[in-house]
C-alpha cells in the first residue's frame, strides 16, 4: 500500500494502462524511481500495437535500430539486441518486447488479459479507482493510458459483413494462427500502411487478391533487407550519439530537412528526390520543409511521385486508380515493401471504391453500387482505426464532479500538450492524447520524451507534498491555438485520413488531431511546462 499526503491509502503509486512501447517504459522507470506500479493489458502479452498487429506482411516503417527503446529505459540493453532487417518485422519485435520483458522481470507487475473498463477520479481521496472488465478493482495516485492513437479498430459497417461465411478480419485482430491463402481469393479492403503491406505478401500464395481502394495513399519505396553483422555493431558503438542527434530533429529521426524544395533548383531538386528515393525510408518525408505548407513546393513532390507509378505500375488504368490525388505529406505515408511490383502480377486487381463504393457483403462477395459482385473467400479489412479518441472513449474515463471525459471532449479533445486534460487530474495520456506529434515522430523517441516529463512531475508533486495537477484551461486553450496555427498552415486540413477529424462548421478546416510543428518545438514546450516552472497547471 501506498500514502498520499491526505493518508488514504492507494493500492499504487501508479496504474499503467497498455504493454506497448509506452506502458512498458514508464512502468519500468517507475520502478526505478521506487514508485509501486501495475499495468493492465488487454492481451496476454507485450508488444502492444506489436502484439495486435500481427497480420500478414507487418513491419515497421522506422529503421529498426532506432525503432526500439534508448539508453534511457536502460543503458545495457540498448547495446545488446542486434537487429536482424532494417525494417523490423512483426514477428522480431514479438521477440524484442518478451526478451526486454523477461529480462527486466516486468511480467509480476502486469495483468495480461485484463481491460479496464473504468477509471474514476476522486478529488477527496486524490485517487483514481480503476474497474477491469474481469472485475479487479484498485486505487492509484496517478493514472497513466497509454493505450496507443491506433488501438480502437475501425470496421465497416458494410450491409452483410456479419453474415459473410468466410474468414474476416480487421488487421489488427488477425488471427495467431495464421490463415492458409493458398487457393483463396482474397479481398483486401484499404490503402494506408496495412493494405499495403498485406497485398503483396498475401499475393504470393494466393489464387488472387483484389484490393479495394477509397483513396490512394503516397508510398516510399523501404528497400528492406537482412543488416550486416557489421553495421549492427557499429550502429551499438554509436547509438548514443545516433539517438542524441534524432532528438533534436523535425521527426525524432536521425535525419532532418535539407532545405526548401523552391530554393533548390529543379536538377538539384530532382537529384535529391531520386537519391532519397533509391535509398529507401522517411529520408524522403523529410527532404524539403515547405512541401507541407506550399503547394507549388508540394506538387514537385506530387509529380515525383506520379512519375514513379507510372514506371512501376505496368498496366495505366491501375497505375492511375494508385496514383494518390491528396497533397504529399497530408497524411502518413507508408513504406513500399514489393506493393506496386505486386500490382504487375496476374492475380493482383486494384478495384476503384470511390467511383463504385460498396453497397454490401454478402455470403460470399463485396457488391459495389453498380451491382458488380467480387467473390471472395477471405476478407482482410485493412481500415484502420478510430485515432486517438476511439480507445479512451471506450474507457469509463470521469474525472472531477463525475464529468465524463467523452462530456469535456464531446466537440473536440481540450488537453494540454497531448498530455493531460483540465478536471481529469493525475492523469497522463502517454503518446495516446490528441495534438501528441505521434504521426511525424519516430515512436519511441516520442514516448520516451513524453514519459520523462510525466516522471519529473511525478517526482515534483511526490517532493512538494502535492496530491494533484491538472492543467488550467487557459493554457489548454492556449496550446490548442497555437497548434491550430501550424496546423491550419499546412495542407494537412485539406485530407481525410486518422490525422484529421470532420471540420464543425461549413467555413472550418478539419480538425488536425497531431502536432504538426516538429518534435523539437514540441520538446521545447513540454520544457516550458516542465515541473515546477510553470504556472500552467494547478496543484493541490
Ligand atoms: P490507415 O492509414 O488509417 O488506412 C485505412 C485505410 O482504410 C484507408 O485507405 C481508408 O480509406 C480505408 N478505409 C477506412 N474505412 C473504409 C471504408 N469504410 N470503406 C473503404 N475504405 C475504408 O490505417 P492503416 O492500418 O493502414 O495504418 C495505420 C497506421 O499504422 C499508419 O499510418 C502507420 O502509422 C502504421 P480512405 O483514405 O479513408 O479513403
Amino acid at each position: 500500500m501506498t500514502t498520499t499526503s491526505h493518508s488514504v491509502e492507494a493500492d499504487y503509486d501508479a496504474i499503467v494502462i497498455g504493454a506497448g512501447f509506452s506502458g512498458l517504459y514508464i512502468l519500468k522507470r517507475l520502478r526505478d524511481l521506487g514508485l509501486s506500479a501495475r499495468l493492465y493489458e488487454a492481451g496476454s502479452g507485450v508488444g502492444g500495437a506489436w502484439y495486435w498487429n500481427r497480420y500478414p506482411g507487418a513491419r515497421t516503417d522506422s529503421d529498426s535500430m532506432i525503432y526500439c527503446f534508448s539508453e534511457w529505459f536502460d543503458e545495457d540493453l540498448v547495446r545488446e539486441w542486434g537487429w536482424r532487417e532494417r525494417y523490423s518485422s512483426q514477428p522480431e519485435l514479438e521477440r524484442y518486447f518478451n526478451w526486454v520483458a523477461d529480462r527486466l522481470d516486468l511480467r509480476r507487475d502486469i495483468d495480461f488479459d485484463t481491460r479496464l473498463r473504468s477509471a474514476v477520479y476522486d478529488e477527496q481521496a486524490a485517487l483514481w479507482t480503476l474497474t477491469t472488465e474481469q472485475g479487479s478493482v484498485a486505487t492509484a495516485r496517478y493514472f497513466i493510458p497509454a493505450v496507443g492513437a491506433l488501438s480502437d479498430p475501425n470496421v465497416p459497417d458494410f450491409p452483410g459483413l456479419a453474415d459473410f461465411q468466410g474468414p474476416c478480419h480487421h488487421s489488427a485482430q488477425f488471427p495467431k494462427d495464421g490463415i492458409d491463402f493458398a487457393g483463396k481469393r482474397v479481398a483486401v479492403i484499404g490503402n494506408g500502411a496495412t493494405g499495403v503491406q498485406i497485398v503483396p505478401e498475401v499475393a504470393k500464395t494466393a489464387d488472387s487478391v483484389r484490393h479495394f481502394i477509397r483513396n490512394p495513399c503516397h508510398l516510399v519505396p523501404g528497400r528492406n533487407h537482412v543488416l550486416a553483422e557489421a553495421d549492427v555493431e557499429a550502429t551499438k558503438e554509436a547509438i548514443t550519439e545516433i539517438l542524441g542527434y534524432s532528438r533534436n530533429t523535425f521527426g525524432g529521426f536521425p535525419y532532418d530537412f535539407l532545405g526548401t524544395a523552391l530554393d533548390t533548383s529543379p536538377a538539384e531538386r530532382q537529384a535529391a528526390y531520386q537519391k532519397s528515393w533509391e535509398q529507401g525510408g522517411f529520408t524522403f518525408l523529410f527532404l524539403f520543409a515547405d512541401v507541407l505548407a506550399s503547394r507549388e513546393a508540394n506538387d514537385t513532390t506530387m509529380d515525383f511521385l506520379r512519375e514513379k507509378i507510372r514506371t512501376l505500375v505496368r498496366d495505366p488504368a491501375t497505375a492511375g486508380l494508385v496514383t494518390p490525388t491528396d497533397p504529399w505529406l497530408t497524411k502518413r505515408p507508408p513504406l513500399e515493401h514489393g506493393y506496386y511490383s505486386a500490382l504487375n502480377r496476374d492475380n493482383v486487381h486494384v478495384v476503384d471504391i470511390k467511383a463504385n463504393p460498396v453497397d454490401a457483403v454478402t455470403s460470399n462477395a463485396i457488391r459495389l453500387a453498380d451491382g458488380t459482385e467480387h467473390e471472395a473467400d477471405v476478407i482482410l479489412l485493412a481500415t484502420g482505426f478510430d485515432s486517438y479518441t476511439g480507445s479512451l472513449s471506450k474507457i469509463a474515463i470521469r474525472g472531477r464532479d463525475e464529468l465524463p471525459l467523452t462530456a469535456r471532449w464531446a466537440d473536440r479533445p481540450r488537453n494540454h500538450l497531448g498530455l493531460m486534460s483540465a478536471k481529469f487530474p493525475n492523469m497522463f495520456m502517454l503518446y495516446c492524447g490528441p495534438y501528441n506529434p505521434a504521426p511525424f515522430t519516430n515512436g519511441p523517441t516520442l514516448i520516451e520524451q513524453q514519459a520523462e516529463w510525466i516522471l519529473d512531475w511525478i517526482q515534483y508533486l511526490d517532493a512538494n507534498g502535492h496530491v494533484a495537477m491538472e492543467p488550467t484551461e487557459a493554457a489548454e486553450e492556449e496550446f490548442f491555438a497555437l497548434h491550430s496555427e501550424i496546423a491550419n498552415s499546412t495542407l494537412i486540413p485539406e485530407t481525410s485520413s486518422w490525422w484529421t477529424r470532420a471540420a464543425a462548421g461549413a467555413d472550418e478546416p478539419r480538425l488536425v488531431m497531431s502536432w504538426a510543428g516538429g518534435f523539437p518545438e514540441y520538446r521545447r514546450l513540454c520544457d516550458v511546462n516542465a515541473a515546477g516552472k510553470t504556472d500552467h497547471f494547478v496543484l493541490r
